[in-house]
């Protein structure tokens, strides 16, 4: 361990920054390493090459992932060991717990005669990343990985993707497709849009009318949102996944080192629910599953029996994420229904509250207590923050930056996403020649360029910016093919932002990585925007 440090030391010495762009042209791996330095000579990937495990469950999974890889595109399956001894030219893994090293760090040697990677955390997952990426970009080809040195580590701790699975659903296969594709940039947060007015999307056994029901549309807006004279289709549409779908896709991010984040939207986009159970809303209804996307009046009523059930929603919800964060949603609510409900405005005078904003606050509190009461933290939209926030709720903001630095301000824990920099369902070129979006441009370039870190806020404040997260909410996204087009190239710049410090990106430097990074994810066939 100590050897290898110093001959990182001496390496990185010689590394002036016009090399390392050059190296990293040979090199295109994504998001960049802190530390790279390319030597002379390769190491070859046969079959008779071992992968060896120094008795760790966690390195011999990721072991396991990366030899299906091997195989599924290599016709490679090599044979993974745990005898260290052994003299045979191997890809040793090490699972370590240095407390030197920053959290999730990997150190790679690759030399002529083994690959040798240490790994803390998900440090051994993201060096097999790495490793992937310099991998041949053909089918079957021979493997030659360069020699080289890494040395590597994370430095935003929140590293998402969003999809919203409720305006268009995406099979459980496509969710763990695009999973791969967040593991793949060493990405580590998967927040999952699970309900909202155009569909609910998750089993939740004592309310089965929420996906019976909530689950599908009778149609669907064709074309653009604002124009004026809107068409819809007649097609019903929908599905949702089952209890065991959910276990499955959870089990299969967390051997990726991917936390998944459920979001139940309250008290506004609910309108599939109350579509579901009326007895939950303002009026009594009758709704029908949104067929239009936007915002609508009709949301959850905040009486008692409200809380009730959503209480019972989040109970089984919190026993299908073993994670820490349950984000409520808490966007886009309407308060046109509570002025004129007299069961709103009776909770409104019973709890003393001035207006219904303070309402929603009361609203999101009672659901917090709840959530905390259960060893878990809520999240919430930058809305939160209206009426005053809740004692322990992790604000992500997404109306640009300022409701992330105004909960720091209040040492709340923050996630970035403004919309100008992370919407990944903005158009990314010419809208002329690109296919239907949202609206907005928001290019590479432009998410390349995102700093997480306000500039008005003090080194103090800072700290509770834990990092970003890349968003697809899907109106005009209605298959996953368009999801990864949307998704890539940006978010590979996006997990950039969040993997380096911002002195060390270079974005000359990415556009050169890119274009060759490009033909592996030819090779293994996903979609992605040609960069202009
Ligand atoms: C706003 S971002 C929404 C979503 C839409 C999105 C479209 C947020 C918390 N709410 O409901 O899908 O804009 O870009």
């Amino acid at each position: 361990m100590k050897k290898l440090s110093a001959l990182f030391a001496i390496t990185f010495l010689i590394t002036a920054p016009e090399l390392l762009i050059s190296q990293t042209k040979e090199t295109s791996i994504m998001p960049r390493p802190v530390e790279i330095t390319q030597q002379k000579g390769s190491f070859k990937i046969t079959d008779k090459t071992l992968i060896l495990v120094n008795n760790s469950v966690t390195a011999g999974k990721d072991a396991g992932i990366f030899d299906q890889y091997l195989s599924q595109y290599y016709g490679k399956s090599l044979e993974v060991s745990q005898n260290m001894q052994t003299k045979a030219r191997a890809i040793k893994l090490y699972d370590v717990n240095d407390i030197t090293l920053p959290d999730d760090a990997y150190r790679m040697s690759i030399t002529p005669d083994s690959i040798r990677i240490e790994g803390k955390g998900a440090g051994v997952f993201y060096a097999l990343q790495s490793l992937r990426q310099l991998l041949p970009a053909a089918k079957g080809a021979e493997i030659e990985v360069p020699c080289l040195q890494i040395y590597d580590y994370p430095h935003y701790q929140w590293r998402g993707m969003h999809l919203d699975v409720c305006r268009h659903f995406f099979t459980p296969l496509e969710v763990k497709k695009y999973i791969d594709l967040i593991a793949f940039y060493k990405m580590n947060v998967f927040h999952w849009h699970l309900t909202d007015d155009q569909g609910w999307r998750i089993t939740i056994d004592k309310y089965p009318k929420l996906t019976s029901v909530g689950g599908y549309r009778s149609g669907t807006l064709i074309g653009r949102y604002t124009e004026t004279n809107q068409k819809f289709d007649t097609i019903r549409y929908g599905g949702y996944y089952t209890k065991e779908d959910i276990r499955d896709i959870v089990r299969y991010a967390s051997d990726r080192h991917i936390l998944v984040v459920p979001e139940i939207e309250m008290p506004g986009h609910s309108m599939a629910a109350i579509a579901a159970y009326p007895e939950f809303s303002c009026t009594g209804g009758k709704f029908e599953v949104a067929k239009l996307w936007g915002v609508f009046d009709d949301v959850y009523c905040t009486k008692d029996a409200t809380i009730n059930f959503l209480e019972d929603v989040l109970t089984e919800v919190m026993e299908l994420f073993p994670g820490k964060y349950i984000h409520i949603g808490g966007d886009e609510c309407p308060k046109t229904r509570w002025k004129t409900c007299p069961n709103c405005q009776a909770v409104m005078k019973r709890e003393g509250l001035k207006d219904e904003n303070e309402l929603q606050s009361y609203f999101v509190r009672t659901i917090e207590k709840f959530v905390n009461s259960k060893g878990k933290t809520i999240i919430g939209w930058d809305e939160i923050l209206e009426g005053g926030l809740a004692p322990n709720a992790v604000v992500m903001s997404w109306r640009g930056s300022d409701g992330g630095i105004a909960a720091a301000k209040q040492n709340h824990k923050v996630v970035m996403c403004p919309g100008k920099y992370c919407y990944l369902d903005h158009y990314q070129g010419d809208r002329a020649t690109e296919p239907l979006a949202i609206g907005g441009y928001t290019s590479t370039e432009k998410v390349y360029s995102y700093d997480p870190i306000p500039k008005d806020l003090s080194p103090e404040q800072y700290k509770y910016i834990l990092g970003a997260q890349g968003n697809i909410w899907t109106e005009y996204i209605g298959d996953y093919k368009k999801v990864e087009y949307m998704a890539l190239p940006r978010m590979i710049a996006l997990s950039e932002v969040l993997w380096l410090p911002a002195d060390k990106k270079n974005y000359a430097d990415f556009v050169l990585r890119l274009k060759k990074h490009l033909a592996q994810l030819d090779m293994m066939g996903i979609n992605y925007a040609k960069p202009k």
